[in-house]
C-alpha cells in the first residue's frame, strides 16, 4: 500500500484538475443557463463531469482502491484504501455564485464509515478563492504550505462556530433547538453551506469549531482529517464517531465542551 504522502501528493494533484474543472463549468453554466437550462441542470451535470475526472484519474493511477462518491456507486477496495469523494461540497453555493465550494478528496483505510475508517491523507481545494488544504496521516495538516493549529483554548470572548441545517424542512425545528444550546459558548455562528470547509476552517483556526447532523461521508472525510492533523478533535454524540447523526469538530477544550451540549 502506498504511504500517505504518496496518496496526498495524488489526492492534491486530481483535486486541483477537478477544481478547475469545476469553476470552468461554473462560469459556462452561467451563460447557459441564461438562455437554456436550468441551473440546477448545469450544476447536476458539473458534479457528475468532476465526479467522473476524478474516478477516472483514481482508476488509471490506483486500479485496485475503492471509491465512494457522492454522484457514483461504490466501488469495492481490492487493496484496502477507498476514496471518499464529493466532487463539488457546497452545491448549492456554487448554483448560487457563492465563491464558498470544494473538491473533497480523502483516502481512507478500512471500511467507508467515519465512525470506523482510518484516513490516511486528503485534500479540500476551494477553486473559486484557490487554496488548497492538505494533510496526510501523521504529517500534519497545511494550507498552500503553511501548517495548520486549531484554537485551543478558545477565546474568553467565546468561540466562533459554524454549523449547517439539512434539505428536509422537517429537521429544521431540531436543528434550531439544538444551536439554541450551543450558543451560550458561541461569539457568533457561522453556516457557510459546505462541510469541508467548514472542517477546514476549524483546522485553519479560522473557525473554533464546527456542529452539523446529517452530513454524509464524502462531506467529512477530507475534513475530518485536516482537523485531526492541526490537532483537533472530531466525533459525534456521547463519545462516538462523526457520521449523520452528528459531526462535532473542535479543539480539545472546546469540543468536550460541545459534546457537553450536543446531547442529539
Ligand atoms: C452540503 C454540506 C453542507 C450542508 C448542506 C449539504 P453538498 O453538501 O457541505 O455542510 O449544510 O446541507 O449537505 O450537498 O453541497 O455536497
Amino acid at each position: 500500500m502506498s504511504s500517505p504522502v504518496e496518496l496526498q501528493r495524488l489526492a492534491v494533484e486530481i483535486a486541483r484538475e477537478a477544481g478547475e474543472l469545476a469553476a470552468r463549468r461554473r462560469h459556462e453554466g452561467v451563460s447557459i443557463a441564461a438562455t437554456k437550462s436550468a441551473l440546477a441542470d448545469i450544476v447536476t451535470d458539473a458534479d457528475r463531469e468532476v465526479e467522473a475526472l476524478i474516478r477516472d484519474r483514481l482508476a488509471a493511477d490506483r486500479p485496485d482502491d475503492g471509491f465512494l462518491g457522492e454522484e457514483s456507486g461504490a466501488g469495492v477496495s481490492r487493496s484496502g484504501v477507498t476514496w471518499v469523494v464529493d466532487p463539488i461540497d457546497g452545491t448549492v453555493n456554487y448554483a448560487y455564485g457563492i465563491p464558498a465550494y470544494a473538491v473533497s478528496i480523502a483516502a481512507v483505510e478500512g471500511e467507508p464509515d467515519p465512525a470506523s475508517w482510518t484516513a490516511l491523507a486528503g485534500a479540500v481545494f476551494s477553486p473559486a478563492v484557490g487554496e488548497l488544504f492538505q494533510a496526510a496521516r501523521g504529517e500534519g495538516a497545511f494550507l498552500d504550505g503553511r501548517r495548520l493549529t486549531v484554537t485551543d483554548p478558545v477565546s474568553a470572548a467565546g468561540a466562533l462556530i459554524a454549523t449547517g441545517f439539512g434539505y428536509d424542512p422537517a429537521t429544521h425545528a431540531g436543528d434550531l433547538a439544538r444551536l439554541m444550546k450551543v450558543m451560550p459558548l458561541a461569539r457568533d455562528i457561522r453556516r457557510m453551506g459546505a462541510a469541508s470547509l467548514d472542517l477546514a476552517g476549524v483546522a485553519a483556526g479560522r473557525l473554533d469549531g464546527y456542529f452539523e447532523r446529517g452530513l454524509h461521508p464524502w462531506d467529512i472525510a477530507a475534513g475530518s482529517l485536516l482537523v485531526l492533523e492541526a490537532g483537533g478533535r472530531v466525533g459525534g454524540i456521547g463519545g462516538r464517531g462523526p457520521g449523520r447523526t452528528m459531526t462535532i469538530a473542535a479543539g480539545p477544550d472546546l469540543f468536550r465542551r460541545l459534546s457537553d451540549v450536543i446531547t442529539d
